[in-house]
């Protein structure tokens, strides 16, 4: 029997997406396909992380007579690299750049997009071969097209995000992104070099049996946080129970698994971080946009992450994120009157 299993690549779904609205430019779509392309890039240099270090240890140079850079700096170039010879993105913020990177020439200048990045979130991982990813986060631009992109294209509230995105390297490496029409994920299939349509419009589980928090700051948190931590150890079978506790100290790789089979994810404030760890703008605002587009929720413990007016590109947040019922639940506890003194 032949098996006929047509495959889609993460290009001709774009393209596809692109069909569906006649007006596109299909500026959106080859973002798209940049971001994948620098994606598998990155890839290719994170899966040989172990040999380049040691091959890096070796001196500046590795045996292609290229410099040895810290892998994030190098996920950094291959997306700055990549979009900025497109012609979709007018500039981006990074991580790993103190300031927006403003693409002054004429055709950056009249793209319609801004880009911002987690080029490689959780890199102090890959030495010991913990999964990492890419996070990213993409705006219309709201200064004139035509003139170099400004501060304010990127401090825009996450509710007006256009697409939103992160690639997990991992067992398989998989890019997953949003637009206002689903969310959807692609697998790179090693064989032809192609990311393929592997998870069609994820749905965010309604509840779940996994928290992920780091439990190793519990004496940190929030009285009201503390209590929903322990009410998640003792859930019974009947309150849909027993939960799990997962928590790899990779935001990538945890908020998929919840985004998939459902749960969630905590990174409340900590005394030693009192406005959270995670940041807004490249973290947080592209996970909130992915969750609530699959039926979920994320919040900052007071209000939808979506809705916070960014002020700076680095600024953080504590950050909550996850399937709706158990995010509603969570919210009963950080709304209840403080414990008695
Ligand atoms: P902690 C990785 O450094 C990261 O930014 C996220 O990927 C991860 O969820 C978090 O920090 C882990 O932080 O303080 O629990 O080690």
């Amino acid at each position: 029997m032949i098996i006929n299993r047509r495959v889609q690549t993460l290009d001709e779904f774009t393209i596809q997406q692109m069909r569906d609205f006649p007006h596109a430019t299909g500026e959106l779509s080859g973002l798209l396909r940049d971001i994948g392309l620098a994606s598998k890039r990155v890839n290719v240099e994170v899966n040989k992380a172990g040999l380049v270090d040691i091959l890096g240890d070796a001196g500046s140079i590795n045996v292609q007579g290229e410099e040895v850079k810290k892998l994030d700096i190098y996920a950094n170039n291959q997306f700055v690299g990549v979009l900025r010879h497109g012609i979709s993105c007018a500039g981006i913020g990074s991580e790993e750049l103190d300031d927006i990177l403003v693409f002054d020439d004429e055709i950056s200048n009249n793209s319609k997009y801004v880009c911002l990045f987690d080029p490689l979130d959780g890199s102090a991982n890959i030495d010991v071969n913990v999964s990492i990813g890419t996070i990213f986060s993409v705006f219309r631009r709201i200064t004139p097209v035509g003139t170099p992109v400004t501060i304010e294209d990127f401090l825009q509230k996450g509710i007006n995000q256009v697409a939103a995105g992160y690639v997990i390297y991992g067992s398989s490496t998989i890019l997953v992104y949003a637009t206002r029409r689903g969310v959807n994920g692609f697998t790179l299939d090693p064989s032809i070099g192609e990311f393929t349509l592997s998870h069609p419009d994820i749905k965010c589980p309604p509840s779940g049996k996994i928290y992920s928090v780091n439990h190793g700051n519990f004496f940190q948190y929030e009285d009201n946080i503390r209590k929903y931590i322990n009410v998640c150890q003792q859930k019974s079978v009947e309150e849909g129970g027993p939960y799990t506790q997962r928590y790899i100290g990779s935001m990538v790789s945890d908020v998929h698994r919840n985004l998939i089979k459902g749960g969630i994810f905590m990174y409340p404030a900590i005394k030693s971080k009192p406005g959270g760890k995670l940041r807004l703008l490249y973290e947080c605002n592209p996970f909130a946009f992915i969750v609530e587009v699959a039926g979920g929720k994320a919040t900052d413990g007071k209000q939808r992450i979506l809705e916070i007016q960014p002020t700076a590109v680095h600024e953080r947040t504590p950050f909550f994120v996850g399937s709706k019922l158990m995010m509603e639940e969570l919210e009963t506890y950080i709304n209840a009157a403080p414990a008695e003194a």
